[in-house]
């Protein structure tokens, strides 16, 4: 049996027909410093209500798979230290052994999934790294795209990735990738990544009706969103693209590997860009959960109207 608990808020919404949007907890702990972490993930909290949904912050904690955290949860795991990062690989025995940890992309998709949820939002998506020929580092997030039918709402990938090739696994494995509002692949800090995105989309309709297409046609795996930076939070690539390089050749240099390189890079960048990188960060996140919100919102009338 898996130990799984919902808040009390999200077993209210659930059983009222609320709209549901999900939230990952390792931008919490490993994607933002404290105290910012915590005031950004109440915060996010907060614009899914405002936009009509319930979130449900996904964790586990002591062996318990938590659908959705109350402000002492939040707290606790904002100031923890040495919070196991989960992805697909570690979830299931990190529950078994009664470990707490947070969840990445692919380990929150599993537990929206498990919880009935299937819209997400967040900041970034792993994907495939600089250099993955040679160090094959591609993320979990990517095959989890590809098989758990939830719709995650991304600012798009990182620049710290190889956006094109991020793209072409994403291709391979069958994952629409939907660009909202433009047809440019958004990349996290900056709006555009200056290549095309697969798929455009101008309305959260569009994107809860593609979701419940798929469900209908039986296709497995989920979607992803690309939802771009608001104007005024955007950094130009150009600025970005030396920091960028230094802090991949300081990863090297340190002889960063696996799980611990995207949390590297993310601190790097914050530290080189004066904390403006967390800015923009905290803006993009905040209008994913916006955009998830009305996804959700728009999902429910679909499934019912159907
Ligand atoms: N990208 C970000 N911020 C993040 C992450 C990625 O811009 O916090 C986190 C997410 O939890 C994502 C995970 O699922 O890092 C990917 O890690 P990896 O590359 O090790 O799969
Ligand atoms: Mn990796």
């Amino acid at each position: 049996m898996i130990s799984l608990t919902r808040a009390p808020a999200v077993a209210a919404a659930q059983a009222a027909g609320t709209p549901l949007v999900a939230l990952e907890s390792t931008i919490i702990t490993h994607g933002m410093p404290y105290p910012q972490n915590l005031e950004v993930a109440r915060q996010v909290e907060a614009d899914v209500r405002a936009h009509g949904a319930e979130p449900a912050t996904m964790a586990v904690i002591e062996g318990t798979l938590h659908i959705g955290l109350d402000d002492g949860q939040l707290e606790a795991l904002a100031q923890a230290r040495n919070v196991a990062k989960l992805s697909r690989a570690d979830m299931a025995a990190c529950i078994a052994t009664g470990g707490t940890g947070a969840t990445t992309v692919a380990a929150t998709m599993i537990a929206a999934r498990l919880a009935g949820i299937e819209v997400f939002a967040t900041g970034g998506i792993g994907g495939v790294h600089k250099g993955a020929e040679g160090t094959f580092d591609i993320s979990a997030d990517l095959l989890e795209l590809a098989q758990t039918p939830v719709t995650v709402i991304a600012a798009g990938a990182k620049a710290i990735l190889d956006i094109p090739k991020t793209l072409e696994v994403l291709e391979t494995q069958g994952v629409p990738v939907i660009a909202y509002g433009q047809d440019d692949m958004p990349a996290f800090w900056s709006r555009s990544a200056g290549i095309a995105a697969p798929l455009r989309m101008d309305s959260a309709k569009s994107i809860a009706k593609a979701h419940a297409m798929r469900r209908d046609m039986e296709i497995p795996g989920g979607q992803l969103v690309a939802n771009p930076i608001p104007h005024e939070a955007e950094i130009d690539r150009a600025t970005l693209a030396p920091i960028i390089a230094q802090a991949t050749q300081d990863a090297d240099t340190h002889g960063i590997t696996g799980k611990a390189v995207t949390p590297y890079l993310l601190q790097r960048i914050f530290e080189l860009t004066d904390g403006q990188s967390l800015t923009a960060n905290i803006a993009l996140v905040r209008n994913n959960a916006r955009l998830g919100a009305e996804i959700a919102t728009q999902l429910g009338n679909v499934t019912h109207n159907a």
